[in-house]
């Protein structure tokens, strides 16, 4: 088996049974509940989960209170996609191959169902920072990750800059906050979790390898979007084109967005070998870059 498959079903395996606790007798036959489990358990990659997975063991992190974050933080990232599908917004019927939330529930439950995810994400974080108080920062970054400062501000950029002409600034803006924000918030939440506020070099590192990580992801996506056929993207080629979508290879061109992509990848590599210097066993971090270096599709 591929290793990053292996190392996704070894986080599914300590992540998913921890969903069977977000809701409870009191309130899990909310038609609510029943959808926002749907959405939950629709077959997610579990990309966020696994890199707070694999920076908590790398830190020697409490796992069980890592687990907490992780769920939070996926339950953001459900509600985001949840919502994000809705008709006012890109208006899919399918996600992950099966019907949107939306389409099961109606627009109405499926709108209460992100709601929900967001408030019961919360809750959870909270109840555990009531506990330990320390963690407090995490769980202020973790809202702060997915609210106007960046998810949520990087989906208010995407929508205000349909069918216009946008500058490579707002480009990078976008997707920096869009889905950057919760994958720095994933690598880094374990860091937050030992030292607080405090700025260490291990959170300087990783902040700007989840920038790598992430602006490698969406500009590899963007060139093979325009260069690759069908059969290996294994979804519908040149959609960004036709749906004109600014996007890395339509500003840039495909040559410059190759040229920016072996930028992010060098210094991916770069931050991999400090964290070893920092003492710390990157291996696993080194295999999520090598995806993203060598995917084609
Ligand atoms: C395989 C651990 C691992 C990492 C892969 C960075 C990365 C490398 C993947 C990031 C995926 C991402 C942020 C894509 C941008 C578009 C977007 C927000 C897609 C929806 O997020 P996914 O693909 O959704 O995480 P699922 O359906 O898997 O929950």
């Amino acid at each position: 088996m591929e290793p990053i498959i292996e190392l996704l079903n070894q986080t599914k395996e300590w992540f998913d049974p921890s969903l069977e606790g977000i809701f409870d007798d009191s309130n899990k036959d909310f038609i609510t509940a029943k959808a926002s489990m749907y959405s939950l358990c629709s077959g997610g990659k579990r990309v966020r989960p696994c890199f707070m997975y694999v920076v908590g063991r790398m830190l020697n992190c409490d796992m069980d209170d890592v687990l907490v974050f992780a769920r939070s933080l996926e339950m953001i990232h459900t509600y985001s996609l949840i919502h994000d599908d809705l008709p006012c917004m890109d208006n899919d019927d399918l996600r992950r191959g099966k019907p949107t939330c939306h389409k099961v529930y109606g627009d109405n439950f499926a709108t209460l169902a992100g709601d929900c995810l967001l408030n019961r994400a919360a809750e959870l974080v909270l109840k555990l920072v009531m506990k330990k108080p320390q963690y407090a920062y995490a769980a202020y970054k973790m809202f702060q990750c997915s609210g106007i400062d960046g998810m949520l501000g990087g989906q208010d950029l995407d929508l205000s800059s349909a069918g216009h002409k946008i500058s490579s600034e707002v480009l990078h803006e976008l997707h920096t906050r869009k889905t950057g924000a919760l994958l720095e918030c994933a690598i880094c939440t374990p860091v937050y979790l030992l030292d607080g506020d405090s700025s260490t070099e291990i959170l300087r590192v990783l902040t700007n390898l989840s920038k790598n990580i992430g602006l490698a992801f969406q500009i590899k996506d963007d060139i093979l979007d325009l260069t690759a056929d069908e059969e290996t993207l294994g979804k519908t080629a040149g959609k960004d084109l036709r749906d004109d979508k600014p996007t890395y290879a339509t500003v840039f061109g495909v040559e410059r967005a190759k040229l920016m992509l072996e930028a992010e990848l060098d210094s991916a590599y770069a931050n991999l070998d400090s964290i070893d210097y920092y003492g710390f066993d990157s291996k696993e971090l080194r295999l999520i870059v090598d995806y993203v270096a060598n995917r084609d599709r």
